[in-house]
């Protein structure tokens, strides 16, 4: 895969071969910033980086390259003893199905399996990474203005990925609740309703290339806040006004298997209750793979800390959104941290001072300039929402 910048008249061309004679299978170029997938069938690749002059100045690309495993159409089926992945990269023996070891990449052997413990052994809010680790003194701040994360920092964030649109299907974030449930926005889910166009990645680091840390799950089940509205045609919007169209921007995604249970890159958030205090001012963090303003830090998680502001604040600031109860604001007087497109569906959160837990309290939903002052970030109130996440989830995750 091929991420570039490119100026005008600048050209890369890919050969599948040793020479520019081999099949040309690639070219990029004239046409700014990008990242495109290609493939080579020998083992040899040519690439030929060709400007005009001066036009060179300032143009850039960036080569990652895996190598990939043949695709298996078929298990040898002799009496039925093997069962196929359905990422069609192994074939299983059926005797491993349900044995808690995770021989397909994507789950497939675990399916569906009796008495599976939905929790990590150690519980939600940790991270294997020093817990008191103080990175917030990092003043370079530049999510927007906010910065890179180190790998692990976060393991309860997945990338949602639509599989149509690789190598560039980050479209949502979501918060792994317990091993099986991922929290995220209903807007995400919105425009693509149907599961098997998505794929849940957790352990994620790098949005675009593949993480060796990677776990890769579908969507057996999806559960939209049946009181979402969002923007659909057949509501006449009229009669309803912008709170109605944006509240309960919540949905809950059952993964087809569940997550490894293995703390260095994946684990379960906290979710705040129904008493959670949420006072002015709390700083929060908000995380995800979405716009940055620093074109360097666009591949990476990025992070931004966030005060949260009271509703009546936040409507005094943003004049055309009447803010309501299952709504909370978070933002800077002066511009700062905040979320931008990408982010939605990931979680605003804090660390509780008494526990130390990272407890969630938001999900990204909606704004409308990214990190602007006076312009606050709106996300979906947890503590709202949980009895309708326990209501679904059988109680199967922690506050
Ligand atoms: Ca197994």
């Amino acid at each position: 895969m091929l991420s570039y910048d490119f100026y005008q008249n600048i050209n890369v061309d890919m050969y599948d071969g040793p020479s520019v004679e081999s099949p040309r299978i690639a070219r990029y170029g004239d046409d700014g910033i990008g990242s495109k997938r290609f493939q080579t069938k020998t083992n040899n690749l040519l690439i030929r980086y060709y400007g005009e002059g001066i036009y060179a100045f300032k143009s850039a690309f960036r080569l990652y390259f895996e190598q990939s495993l043949p695709f298996i159409e078929h298990c040898d089926q002799t009496n039925g003893t093997m069962i196929r992945c359905r990422n069609g990269l192994a074939c299983i023996p059926i005797t491993h199905r349900c044995d808690n070891i995770f021989d397909c990449s994507d789950g497939t052997d675990e399916e569906d399996c009796p008495n599976i413990n939905q929790t990590f052994t150690n519980g939600c809010g940790w991270r294997k990474m020093n817990q008191m680790l103080d990175d917030d003194n990092d003043d370079t701040l530049q999510i927007v203005n906010g910065k890179i994360s180190q790998p692990g920092a976060w393991p309860w964030i997945v990338s949602l990925r639509l599989v149509s649109h690789e190598p560039i299907g980050h479209t949502c974030g979501g918060t792994i609740i317990n091993r099986q449930w991922i929290l995220t926005a209903a807007h995400c889910m919105a425009e693509y309703p149907n599961i098997t166009d998505w794929t849940v990645h957790a352990g994620k680091y790098r949005e675009l290339i593949h993480d060796s840390t990677e776990v890769i799950r579908y969507i057996s089940k999806s559960f939209v806040h049946p009181l979402y509205i969002g923007s659909r045609n057949e509501i006449d919007n009229d009669n309803f006004t912008w709170y109605d169209h944006n509240a309960n921007d919540i949905a809950l995604l059952k993964l087809n298997a569940p997550l490894p249970d293995r703390m260095d890159m994946i684990g379960s958030i906290c979710l705040a209750d129904e008493q959670y205090g949420l006072d002015e001012g709390l700083i929060s963090y908000v995380i995800g793979w979405g716009t940055v303003s620093n074109m360097s830090n666009m591949d990476v998680l990025n992070e931004a800390l966030v005060p949260i502001i009271t509703n009546e604040k936040c409507r005094q600031w943003m004049i055309d959104f009447n803010i309501g109860p299952s709504m909370i604001c978070a933002g800077w007087e002066a511009g700062g941290g905040d979320a931008c497109q990408g982010d939605s569906g990931g979680p605003l959160f804090v660390q509780n001072i008494v526990t130390k837990r990272f407890d969630q309290i938001g999900i990204v939903s909606t704004g409308a300039l990214c990190g602007e002052p006076k312009q606050a970030g709106i996300y979906t109130r947890i503590p709202s929402y949980t009895s309708w996440i326990r209501n679904h989830t059988n109680s199967q995750f922690e506050t």
